[in-house]
C-alpha cells in the first residue's frame, strides 16, 4: 500500500485534527490517515492521488508545505 507524508502548516489543536482528517478522509481511495499535531504531519495510506490530497487539505483552509 501507498504512504504519503504531507508537511501541514497551521494545525494547532483536536478540532483542526478532525477537519484536515476529514478532508483527508473525502479523497477516493484513502485507507487511513494519521495527524499528527506535534510534527505538523499526515501521514496517508491508500492509493489517493497525492495532488488531491492536497487539494482537499488547502481547501479545508490548511497551507501543505511540500
Ligand atoms: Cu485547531
Amino acid at each position: 500500500m501507498e504512504q504519503i507524508l504531507l508537511k501541514v502548516k497551521n494545525m494547532s489543536c483536536n478540532h483542526c485534527k478532525n477537519t484536515v482528517e476529514k478532508a483527508v478522509k473525502s479523497v477516493g481511495g484513502v485507507e487511513s490517515v494519521e495527524v499528527s499535531l506535534e510534527q505538523g504531519q499526515v501521514v496517508v495510506k491508500g492509493s489517493a492521488p497525492r495532488d488531491q490530497l492536497i487539494k482537499a487539505i488547502e481547501e479545508a483552509g490548511y497551507d501543505v508545505v511540500q
